[in-house]
């Protein structure tokens, strides 16, 4: 007991709720949506309060890191997302990534209402998981066989036990700022949510857990070395988001992955690249073709899944076949390979594979990211603008950002303002300067143009 009031003070200092910063950004938030109507959204937010913890299913979406109070959504086509009280946002979370199509695309909706029709659920293996599962190994040149789970999170926890099994050891390294869901080896030094509220690691974690996991800077190929030099013959493997999407969007130096691979492959270690955000999104089929480096292990999830839960994990015959039934190594789930989501991910990556449809949206976020990168400049505020493929990110920071110090180094305060006020305006980005923002093959030019002009006068207002 004493420990959960200790534990409570901690999160209260670690939020800022009750300081007069707080107050007076929340303050200053409401100032700024005045003319907009959020009364269904507040008052659904109120019983959601009542019943759900902080009102939410997951952290981020309480948009704590920006202030003020969400609003509840209500539907979403293509590029746009609507909210309870009938307000209209372009949409650059998108679930968080996976629609890369946008909202209920027709040929998802089609695909997942056939699939309904024939039953939700069957607990024995559906053609739908092979169709799939030979699209992902079609994409990946790093993958044989695959694993379906229901979440990146799933998929993370399960690779990890398979590399430590195959290697026969038990230290795991992790970069600083990565964010591989919420398993507890994992919550170390986690970026996404945790690094939203500045949360080294998470209460409830046992320290025997953590014991085995090392953290290393990201881009920082030296610190990496010297972990390897000293206990390499320990180590099961290093896992990365090689894309780190989850403390804003940073880009891997030249050489950087090639470095790891080198290393993992000298010390006998695997390479997990965890591409749950940055497959399908940074290139097709993901990072490790962009950056033409080879992981022993990938995670899936998000896109594969097209709006449904979906997580996935594969590699090599060698290595996979020391999952069950095939080797010692359990993992199972009731809902895994579900025959919705199978056909959800089915139809999406079909209609982002069709040519030219990955390269428009690439197009498109290249203008978004240029033309913000251009109003900060004319408008005088200093930003690091970031780009891969459909991926982008605006930091407000004055220097580059390279790795988590950096982006933790921004300026917050000046990316909640620019978050509402592009709210206001009708634009929805993520309510976290630590995460990315998306683009869908539904977004059109005259999104750009809307985003764009709404950028310049939030800018402006800054
Ligand atoms: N892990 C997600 C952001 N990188 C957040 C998911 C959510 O809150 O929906």
């Amino acid at each position: 007991m004493k420990k959960y009031i200790l534990i409570r003070m901690y999160f209260s200092v670690c939020c800022g709720r009750t300081s007069t910063a707080y107050i007076e950004r929340k303050q200053a938030v409401m100032k700024q949506l005045s003319d907009k109507d959020f009364t269904k959204s507040h008052a659904l937010l109120r019983e959601s309060n009542r019943c759900m913890v902080g009102g939410v299913s997951s952290p981020v979406r309480a948009f704590n890191s920006v202030g003020g109070r969400p609003f509840l959504a209500e539907s979403g086509k293509g590029s746009r997302l609507r909210d309870v009280d009938g307000n209209e946002y372009i949409d650059y979370v998108l679930s968080w990534g996976p629609l890369a199509m946008g909202h209920a695309y027709p040929a998802v909706v089609e695909a997942v209402q056939k699939a309904m029709e024939s039953g939700s659920s069957f607990g024995v293996t559906n053609e739908s998981e092979i169709r799939l599962a030979e699209r992902i190994a079609a994409q990946f040149k790093s993958i044989d066989l695959v694993r379906f789970v229901n979440s990146g999170t799933e998929a993370v926890m399960s690779a990890v036990r398979l590399a430590r099994a195959f290697v026969g050891c038990d230290y795991v390294v992790k970069v600083e700022g990565g964010y591989h869901g919420h398993s507890d080896s994992m919550l170390v030094k986690a970026g996404s949510g945790l690094a939203a509220r500045g949360i080294p690691n998470s209460p409830g974690v046992p320290n025997d857990t953590t014991k085995t996991t090392i953290v290393i800077p990201y881009n920082d190929l030296n610190a990496a070395k010297e972990v390897f030099d000293e206990c390499g013959d320990d180590i099961a493997c290093l896992i990365i988001e090689p894309l780190p999407g989850n403390m804003g969007l940073v880009l891997p130096d030249s050489g950087y992955l090639e470095g790891l691979r080198q290393l993992t492959k000298w010390s006998g270690s695997l390479l997990i690249f965890d591409e749950v955000m940055s497959g399908f999104r940074a290139h097709i089929p993901g990072a490790q073709q962009r950056y033409k480096v080879k992981p022993d292990i990938t995670i899936l999830g998000k896109v594969i899944g097209g709006g449904l839960p979906v997580g996935a994990y594969g590699g090599p015959a060698e290595i996979m076949a020391m999952m069950a039934p095939e080797g010692p190594v359990y993992q199972a789930g009731t809902l895994s390979g579900n025959p919705l989501a199978m056909a959800a991910g089915i139809a999406t990556l079909d209609a982002l594979l069709q040519e030219g449809v990955f390269a428009s949206m690439e197009s498109r976020m290249l203008d978004l990211c240029k033309g913000i990168k251009d109003a900060a400049k004319e408008t005088g505020v200093p930003v690091y603008q970031t780009r891969v493929g459909s991926m982008g990110c605006t930091f407000f920071n004055e220097s580059g950002v390279g790795n988590y110090s950096d982006a933790a180094s921004s300026n917050t305060e000046t990316y909640a303002k620019f978050f509402w006020g592009m709210l206001r305006r009708g634009v929805y980005l993520p309510p976290s300067q630590f995460e990315t923002y998306f683009m869908s093959a539904a977004h059109t030019d005259a999104d750009i143009d809307k985003t764009l002009q709404a950028a310049c006068d939030t800018l402006k207002d800054l």
